[in-house]
């Protein structure tokens, strides 16, 4: 007879894949310098199945929000938006100057070499929520070679 342990154990092997249906690859978090309270959270994702991206946190900023940025006006402005739709196999990166997550009311400074953890949210259909959980590596504030971060595209004017 199976003890109840084991039971509940194979139960979460069994539904381990339904919480792995949206690949996150290489995420980072902008460095910050002493005073910035907030930053730019930027990874590619890919969902197996139609989904949406409905909220973030984390727990070293007070506030999570998804942005957009647009050209308006010729000026660069980035906004909040309620969600991020993905569709199925088609890979969405959020990156500098497009989408991407801000980090605001920052509770501790990002810096290089550190890693962050955030919690992605996501809503498939029928409502249905899974929380993934990402460790993000903090990078330079300044871009380096190969990295394609240009601080200039991401000034935050609330
Ligand atoms: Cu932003």
């Amino acid at each position: 007879m199976k003890s109840p342990i084991l039971a509940i154990a194979a139960a979460l092997c069994l539904a381990a894949p339904a919480f792995a249906q949206v690949k996150i690859t290489d995420p980072w978090v902008r460095g910050t310098v002493a005073g910035q309270t907030a930053t730019g959270a930027f990874m590619k994702l890919e969902a197996a199945e139609e989904t949406r991206l409905v909220e973030a946190r984390s727990p070293v900023a007070g506030t999570v929000e998804i942005h957009e940025m647009t050209m308006i006006d010729n000026v660069m402005r980035m906004r909040a938006v309620p969600g991020l739709g993905l569709t199925a196999g088609k890979p969405l990166e959020l990156k500098p100057g497009g989408y991407h997550l801000m980090l605001m009311n920052l509770k501790q400074a990002m810096k290089q070499g550190d890693t962050v953890p955030i919690t992605l949210v996501f809503e498939g259909k029928g409502s249905q929520r899974q929380s993934i959980d990402v460790k993000v590596p903090v990078r330079a504030l300044t871009a380096g070679p190969g990295n394609p971060a240009r601080p200039t595209d991401h000034q935050h004017k609330h």
